[in-house]
């Protein structure tokens, strides 16, 4: 097999990739460890910076997105119960609720129907000769095969293979670890639109969001290791009112429970992003701790560069971006991964934590809520950096 570009993964930064490629008139083969149903059916992120719809809308993959889409334009903010709203619109930008697996969905039916290659079941076990003519090789069917290609795009996640290709990448990778998971379920229950959003109590964080008009996303902070299936359905409800209590009294409406996982909390920065003609983007080179709902958010702004960087390659023989590929995408990710770990640090309660750590946390929200400035900057950081390209 051979093509321009490789792309080792089938998650939102290598569809998106594969979709902005394709409008610039480059081949690419998606190779995919799992299945089309498995990768269909994950369910991750779900919230949507106006720059990710623009993307997707640009793309010709907003059609769906446009019916679908919950627009978000306030989020709620529980602190003991004590309830604050904060605007988070903005000359027209907005957050949109839709769900990563409507994303990878929207991408891959799109990408079948123009009749392009992905992979499923392909496992991509080592890369070769990756300074000058990269092979890529991956077992199917109990078959070793071989890709090769001008590009390899590593958008394989943070257990993936390609960051390992990058020699530095050890060296220049930075990592925080949190104490806590996300307990994270999916139910048959939309929670009531005065219900939503982020409460910190003494009992740990709770986030309340709607996936679609009638499912809900809700999440526990947890111990790290917590069993997912510890707890019935009925106390998993009991302990998310706890959490979510104020003044109104109001519960949280319940159905049957129908996912339920756990995810680590983690800040992680790859420095190195690239190495000879390969060049890795979203999970693969960094992780957001959920809080800011970034983590896909990200995966799509590197899959602009480094389009536009492998474009100007191939297209024009200008390798100017393709060199500048990891600054102009940490130019953004730093930030970002900054933000995230903001959130993180204001809601949760953390092990050992006293009451003067909690009265700075207050202190923090207070200033998103109740300064210009700080409204501002909570506003701008969850609409999303503006993309330099
Ligand atoms: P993905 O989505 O992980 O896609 C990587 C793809 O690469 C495949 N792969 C390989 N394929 C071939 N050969 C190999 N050797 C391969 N190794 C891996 C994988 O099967 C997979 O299909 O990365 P990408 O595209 O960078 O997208 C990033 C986002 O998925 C991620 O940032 C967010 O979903 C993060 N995230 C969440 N973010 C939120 O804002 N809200 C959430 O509720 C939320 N939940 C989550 C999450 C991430 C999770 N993971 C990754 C542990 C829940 C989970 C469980």
């Amino acid at each position: 097999m051979k093509t321009e570009v490789g792309i080792i993964g089938a998650g939102p930064a290598g569809l998106m990739l594969a979709r902005i490629l394709q409008h610039h008139g480059i081949d690419t083969v998606i190779l995919e460890r799992r299945s089309r149903d498995y990768v269909l059916g994950r369910i991750r992120a779900g919230v949507l910076e106006q720059g990710t719809v623009d993307t997707l809308k640009a793309y010709g993959i907003g059609e769906r997105l446009m019916q679908e889409g919950i627009p978000m334009d306030s989020m709620q903010i529980r602190w003991n119960g004590e309830r604050h709203d904060i605007v988070i619109t903005e000359n027209g930008r907005r957050l949109t609720t839709y769900g990563q697996a409507k994303v990878v969905r929207d991408l891959i039916e799109q990408r079948e129907a123009d009749g392009l290659p992905i992979v499923f079941e392909a496992a991509v076990d080592r890369l070769e000769d990756i300074e000058n003519a990269p092979k890529i090789y991956f077992t199917q069917d109990g078959e070793t095969r071989r890709l090769a290609c001008a590009f390899v795009a590593g958008c394989d996640g943070y257990r993936g293979i390609s960051r390992s290709y990058i020699p530095d990448a050890k060296q220049k990778s930075f990592l925080r670890e949190y104490p806590f998971s996300w307990f994270g379920i999916l139910a048959e229950a939309t929670p009531h639109k005065e219900k939503r959003g982020f409460s910190h109590s003494s009992r740990g964080l709770a986030v309340v969001s709607a996936r679609s008009k009638s499912i809900g996303r809700l999440y526990l902070q947890v111990e790290p290791d917590f069993d997912v299936n510890a707890l019935s359905d009925e106390e998993i409800w009991d302990e998310l009112d706890l959490r979510m209590e104020d003044s109104s009294g109001q519960r949280l409406n319940r159905g049957p429970i129908i996912e339920r996982n756990l995810a680590r909390l983690r800040g992680f920065v790859c420095e190195a992003m690239q190495h000879g003609k390969l060049l890795i983007a979203g999970d693969a080179a960094h992780i957001v701790p959920p809080s800011g709902a970034k983590g896909l958010n990200l995966a799509i702004g590197d899959a602009r560069v480094m389009a536009e960087a492998l474009r100007s390659c191939l297209k024009t023989g200008d390798s100017r971006i393709f060199q500048e590929y990891t600054q102009i995408c940490l130019r953004r990710i730093w930030p970002t991964v900054h933000w995230s770990c903001s959130m993180s640090d204001t809601f949760h309660v953390f092990p050992g934590q006293t009451e003067f750590d909690t009265r700075m946390q207050y202190q923090r929200l207070n200033h998103w809520m109740h300064t210009e400035v700080g409204a501002r900057r909570f506003r701008a950081s969850m609409l999303g950096l503006p993309y330099e390209i």
